[in-house]
C-alpha cells in the first residue's frame, strides 16, 4: 500500500515537472544507457528483380529533372518513414532515362554510387565526367557539384549510400543549385584516376582533404586486385579477402563519414560468426549467396542490396565465387573511439 502510494506521489511528480520541460532520468535511463547496441534497424534484402520494375515505373510518372533526383528510397523496415538504412545512413536506387540529365547540385552530404546496370552513364563531379561501368564505385565529396547524365540508348540504375541521417542528426544540412543543368567540363577523361590513382601524387602538391582525391574506383581494377591477391593470400575466416578503399594521400577512409570496402568469398565458403556495431550495407556486385542474421536468412544474388544492423551476429555463404561491396558509419565510431567488433 505504502509503495502504492509512493508510485502515485511519483507519477504527479512527473506530470508536475512535465509542464516545465522536465522527465527523470531513472524513467528512461535503461534505454538509453544500454549495455549493448540496441538498433531499431532490421535486417533486410532487397532484390533488384522486385525493385526494378517499380523503378521503370517511377520512370514514366517523373522525369530526371522534375524528381531532382529520381530515386526509390531503401527504408529500413524497422524506421519506416526516416529515410534510412541503417540509423546512420541512407540508401536508394537510382534511373536515369536515355537522354536525361538529372540537374546538377552540390550539398554537404557525402554521397557514394555502385553502379547496377547500364554502362553508358556517367557523373560530372566538380568538371570531370566520370563514366559509370556496372560494380563501379564513385564518390561525390561533401559540397562537390555533380550532375548525372545518360547520353546512351539504355536505361542506368545505380545504388545511391549518402550519410543524410547523420547529417540530419547533427542540424548541418545545407544545399544549393547550380544555376545551368549540367557543370562545364573540364577536366579530359581519366583525369581524377591518372593524377592520383596511379601510385602517384603531383610532387611539390601537399594538398590533402578528408575525401579522396580519387572519385572513381573502376570495378575492372578492384576484381583484378581481388582476383591476384587470392592467388597467394589465406581467407579470413571472417571476411574471405575483404579490402578497404581508401584515399591514396592519407591511407584512411576514402570518405570522412563513410567506409567503403569489397570483399571476395569463394565459392562454398561459409564465414565464421561476426559482429560490429557499424551497421552494414552490401551491394552484390557478382555470385550468389545468403546471409543469415540472427535467425533470418538473406539471400542475394547480383545487384541485390542488404543491411545487416548494428551488432547483429552474422555469417555469409557464398554458393559460387561473390563479390560483395558494403559501406557503413564505422569510419565516424573509429574517430569517435566508439567502434566495436566480436569474432566468433
Ligand atoms: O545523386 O545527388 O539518392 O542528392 C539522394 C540525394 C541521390 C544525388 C540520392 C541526392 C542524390
Amino acid at each position: 500500500m505504502a509503495q502504492q502510494a509512493r508510485l502515485m506521489d511519483r507519477q504527479a511528480f512527473y506530470e508536475r515537472i512535465d509542464k516545465h520541460e522536465l522527465a527523470p532520468l531513472w524513467e528512461v535511463f535503461r534505454e538509453l544507457i544500454t549495455p549493448e547496441p540496441r538498433s531499431p534497424c532490421l535486417p533486410h534484402v532487397w532484390a533488384y528483380d522486385a525493385v526494378r520494375p517499380f523503378l521503370m515505373e517511377s520512370g514514366e510518372l517523373i522525369s530526371a529533372k522534375e524528381a531532382e533526383r529520381r530515386v526509390l528510397v531503401l527504408e529500413n523496415p524497422g524506421m519506416r518513414g526516416a529515410s534510412c538504412v541503417t540509423r546512420s545512413l541512407y540508401a536508394g536506387i537510382q534511373l536515369v532515362l536515355p537522354g536525361e540529365v538529372a540537374p546538377c547540385h552540390r550539398h554537404n552530404q557525402s554521397a557514394l554510387r555502385v553502379v547496377l546496370e547500364g554502362r553508358g552513364g556517367y557523373t560530372g563531379v566538380e568538371g570531370e565526367h566520370i563514366p559509370m561501368q556496372p560494380g563501379d564505385f564513385i564518390i561525390t565529396p561533401s559540397w562537390a557539384w555533380h550532375e548525372h547524365a545518360n547520353p546512351s540508348a539504355e536505361p542506368v540504375t545505380w545504388l545511391d549510400g549518402l550519410d543524410v541521417p547523420l547529417v540530419q542528426l547533427l542540424d548541418a544540412s545545407f544545399f544549393e543549385a547550380h544555376a545551368a543543368e549540367s557543370q562545364p567540363r573540364r577536366f579530359p577523361h581519366g583525369y581524377g584516376l591518372a593524377r592520383h590513382g596511379a601510385n602517384m601524387k603531383p610532387a611539390d602538391d601537399d594538398h590533402t582533404a578528408a575525401a579522396s582525391p580519387v572519385n572513381h574506383y573502376p570495378y575492372a581494377r578492384s576484381r583484378e586486385a581481388l582476383h591476384t591477391m587470392r592467388k597467394h593470400d589465406a581467407l579470413d575466416r571472417h571476411h574471405g579477402l575483404k579490402m578497404e578503399f581508401v584515399n591514396p594521400l592519407t591511407g584512411a577512409a576514402a570518405m570522412p563519414t563513410i567506409s567503403t570496402f569489397i570483399q571476395l568469398l569463394p565459392g562454398g565458403f561459409q564465414s565464421r560468426p561476426y559482429r560490429s556495431s557499424d551497421g552494414t550495407v552490401y551491394s552484390v556486385i557478382e555470385g550468389h549467396g545468403e546471409t543469415r542474421v540472427g535467425d533470418k536468412t538473406l539471400p542475394w544474388g547480383p545487384r541485390d542490396t542488404f543491411v545487416v544492423p548494428s551488432w547483429a551476429r552474422h555469417s555469409h555463404h557464398a554458393d559460387e565465387e561473390s563479390v560483395l561491396f558494403s559501406f557503413s558509419d564505422r569510419t565516424v565510431q573509429q574517430k569517435l573511439d566508439l567502434w566495436h567488433e566480436e569474432k566468433e
